[in-house]
């Protein structure tokens, strides 16, 4: 498999994490967000939205990493990434589906350049703008992970799964942006709980190639 991927990005690092669970081993092609590599012909030709992540597997090209998540839990079922019952596939899609539709595409790299030119924001406008996002979001999540009840040492139990995958790559890049985590005390027990597990560690994004 390749992993079409940049380092801090979010959306590749729930892929990285996934891989890494499942014990899969990928070969990483770096894009660089910075230099403009995701918007050039060549990486538009692997995902023609020109974003990362993206995932190649048995000459076929895979994009959108909830779907790549799925497409990985339904080839190699071991370990799984979801729960064994229903209801509670439900309720780890759903934790998966808070964070990469609505707290990640409102502070993703494209929205905050947008705003910043576009409504002439200096740097301090824009990383308000992300913690309010992160704020709300985080907030929604919070009550989600206590009303449920499912959550122990992960998002869902005792068990990782593609909630965690989502959860450890937002909560990493809110640090980043200095944001108060201290109003979500489940979401940083998880957060911590899955940092110390090799998969986590290995996929983040200090550990690899392209880090700079
Ligand atoms: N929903 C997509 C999101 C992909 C995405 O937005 N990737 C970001 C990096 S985390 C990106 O490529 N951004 C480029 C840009 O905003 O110009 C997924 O889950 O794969």
């Amino acid at each position: 498999m390749k992993l079409y991927t940049f380092f801090r990005s979010s959306a590749a690092f729930r892929m990285r994490i996934a891989l890494h669970c499942k014990g899969l081993a990928y070969e990483a092609k770096p894009v660089s967000l910075p230099k403009g590599e995701h918007r050039l012909a060549d990486y538009l030709g692997v995902h023609p939205q020109g974003l990362v992540p993206a995932l190649e597997d048995q000459g076929k090209i895979f994009v959108q990493s909830l779907a790549m998540m799925e497409y990985l839990e339904e080839t190699h079922p071991q370990p799984p990434l979801l729960p064994a019952d229903a209801a509670d596939r439900a309720y780890v899609r759903a934790v998966a589906q808070i964070i990469a539709c609505e707290i990640h595409p409102l502070n993703n790299l494209r929205t905050l350049r947008y705003i910043k030119k576009s409504y002439g924001l200096d740097d301090e406008g824009v990383n308000t703008w992300y913690r309010h996002w992160i704020a709300e979001g985080l907030k929604g999540l919070e009550a989600l992970l206590v009303r449920s009840k499912q959550s122990g040492q992960f998002c869902y139990r005792d068990q990782v799964t593609i909630a965690d995958c989502c959860l450890v790559p937002q909560v990493f890049n809110a640090q980043r942006y200095s944001c108060d985590l201290t109003p979500y005390p489940t979401i940083t027990a998880i957060y911590s709980a899955c940092m110390k597990l090799e998969a986590f560690i290995d996929a983040q994004p200090g550990r690899q190639p392209d880090a700079v």
